[in-house]
């Protein structure tokens, strides 16, 4: 079932945005709000065939509405036995894997990064926008790639290179400085003190109904739905912190 569309128009992109980028990430896929403990699967801030041409409907319901929402059902499932950890925001999560037990870390790892990692790209992407970003954004890649046409370059290379299931992602490192890096499976770079600033699914899931094999005419495509206005606000919170 698609979205309707005068629910679109109530949400508006830059307000699902500032929404989460306001209260950490993945803040609005937090639940317990319904009294019901666990993590819940947050509404895309537009319809599923926004994307298109670029990314199909059906690609997107599908992710959305069977992937992430698997990915939200087996965090629940692995926590059940930890009602505190239930009520973190699901970021915090990944910063703090020494604070989950051991026993279900790595189904934590999974579902957990699946959860955050997906909040972020349906933000991450919008329709009417790509292009190149502006202010602030712009100087940092233009400071750490030399270009926008270099970064992008590198960042297509990486979401290319990553074999198998993963994410290629634009980040803040350690050292507080702008950086492509490329994670497998749902690991998040969060895990290792990294802040993502943009980031892209090249799980088969993301693009084959629509790209079968061909990853690369996916990631060029999807440099067209970049939403650099999220962007910049993570950008902006990550100098901040
Ligand atoms: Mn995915």
């Amino acid at each position: 079932m698609l979205i309707n569309r005068r629910e679109v128009l109530a949400r508006s992109v830059a307000g699902a945005a500032a929404l989460i980028a306001a209260g950490g990430l993945g803040s609005s896929a937090r639940a317990g709000d319904e009294g019901v403990p666990g993590f819940t699967l947050p509404k895309l801030p537009y319809a599923y065939d926004a994307l298109m041409p670029h990314i199909d409907a059906e690609t997107m319901q599908i992710h959305h509405e069977k992937h992430h929402a698997a990915y939200v059902k087996n965090l629940n499932a692995a926590l059940s036995g930890s009602p505190d950890l239930l009520k973190r925001e699901p970021a915090e999560l990944l910063k703090h894997l020494d604070d989950v037990p051991a026993g279900v870390r790595q189904a934590v790892i999974n579902n957990g990064g699946g959860h955050v990692n997906h909040t972020m790209f349906w933000n991450m992407m919008a329709p009417n926008s790509g292009g190149a970003p502006s202010g602030e954004v712009a100087a940092a890649v233009d400071g750490a790639f030399g270009s926008f046409e270099r970064f992008q370059a590198e960042f297509s290379e990486a979401a290319m290179k990553r074999f198998g299931s993963g994410w290629a992602w634009l980040v803040i490192n350690s050292g507080n400085k702008p950086e492509i890096v490329s994670t497998a499976n749902q690991e998040s770079p969060l895990q290792v003190g990294q802040t993502p600033l943009l980031g892209i699914d090249v799980w088969e899931h993301a693009y084959y109904l629509k790209y079968q094999n061909r990853r690369a005419d996916y990631v060029k495509a999807w440099w067209n739905v970049v939403n650099w206005s999220y962007v910049a606000e993570l950008y902006s919170a990550a100098m901040k912190s």
